[in-house]
């Protein structure tokens, strides 16, 4: 089995939305067992503990929920992914998914920087694509794709080195979509599979599609997992539960998929809240998926039927 360089990137942002525990997020992943997993599949694990955001001096935006913050996690994010990606495979520990505002435009200063194209798959019931002027909750934890791909009205933010072309991305889960996101997607090319179109056809026909054109543009693919792709039944800890998400098996195939196209260049783990879970099953099925994406299966080979 091929053994990856795990740099585990701690970043405990609970700017993206009001209410608070998201910042407990990395050390319930350590708790949880992240690093002994990998470790236990053959990989290296380094873990850079957890990073500080700037400070930059902005004034507060009336609209937004805490913008400077947010804006000091994204200059330091694309620091640390951007390190991090040229030593191994960044794993970001979250944080909410504002997180991602920085780890994929740093990792796309990465792809850019190899003269690869980054690829972006978005796991999550939500697509993340409002804009500053179009959010109305004011939390930027629903904005990280909208600014990745360009979008206007980030001028708070940093200048983006390499956006994302939207035709690089697929969202797989989607169940919870804005008015404003949804006419803003109808723009756009991004891959969109939501649970209606899992239910009737299963979630591997379209990840295998997005996958096909990963490898077949030579791409480096960044995992985004907002906990809330899953069902809440079996991962509750997280403050945006949407019902009706993606089951235990859909998940883990999901996964074992992405380990199996040899792609991953990152990964995402965001939007726990340690301070809704139930004895912690949330955090370990997180990690649980992680070690499946890294490799972790029922048999080394394909099993036979006995037909
Ligand atoms: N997430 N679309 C809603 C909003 O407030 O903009 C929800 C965002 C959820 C964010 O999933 O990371
Ligand atoms: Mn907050
Ligand atoms: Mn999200
Ligand atoms: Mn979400």
């Amino acid at each position: 089995m091929e053994q990856t360089h795990c740099i585990l990137i701690g970043a405990p942002v609970d700017s993206g939305k009001r209410r608070d525990g998201c910042l407990m997020g990395p050390d319930a992943y350590r708790v949880a067992g992240l690093g002994e997993q990998l470790t236990a599949l053959g990989h290296s694990v380094e873990d850079r503990g957890n990073l500080i955001p700037d400070t930059p001096a902005l004034p507060d935006d009336p609209h937004l929920h805490d913008l400077p913050t947010t804006v000091g996690w994204t200059r330091s994010l694309i620091r640390a992914a951007k390190e991090a990606a040229s030593d191994g495979l960044p794993i970001f520990l979250g944080g909410d998914h504002a997180l991602s505002l920085g780890s994929v435009a740093g990792m796309a200063e990465h792809a850019a920087a190899q003269g690869r194209p980054l690829f972006v798959l978005w796991l999550d019931a939500h697509s993340d694509f409002n804009t500053p002027q179009t959010t109305e909750s004011g939390h930027l934890h629903g904005t990280p794709v909208a600014y990745v791909t360009g979008q206007p009205g980030f001028d708070a933010f940093p200048p983006l080195a390499a956006p994302v072309p939207t035709d690089r991305i697929a969202m797989i889960g989607l169940r919870s979509v804005d008015p404003a996101e949804r006419a803003m997607l109808a723009e756009t090319d991004i891959a969109l599979t939501d649970m209606r179109a899992i239910d009737e056809h299963g979630i591997a026909g379209p990840l295998a599609a997005f996958l096909d054109k990963v490898q077949a543009a030579n791409g480096l693919l960044h995992v985004s997992l907002d906990v809330d792709f899953l069902d809440p039944g079996i991962a509750p800890a997280v403050g945006t539960t949407v019902p009706g998400g993606a089951t235990y098996r859909e998940a883990h195939l999901v996964m074992e998929m992405l380990h199996d196209s040899g792609c991953l260049a990152g990964l995402d783990l965001v939007e726990l809240n340690p301070f809704l879970d139930d004895r912690g099953r949330t955090a370990s099925l997180m990690v649980d998926l992680t070690a499946s994406l890294m490799g972790r299966r029922i048999f080394d080979r394909p099993t036979r039927s006995f037909a």
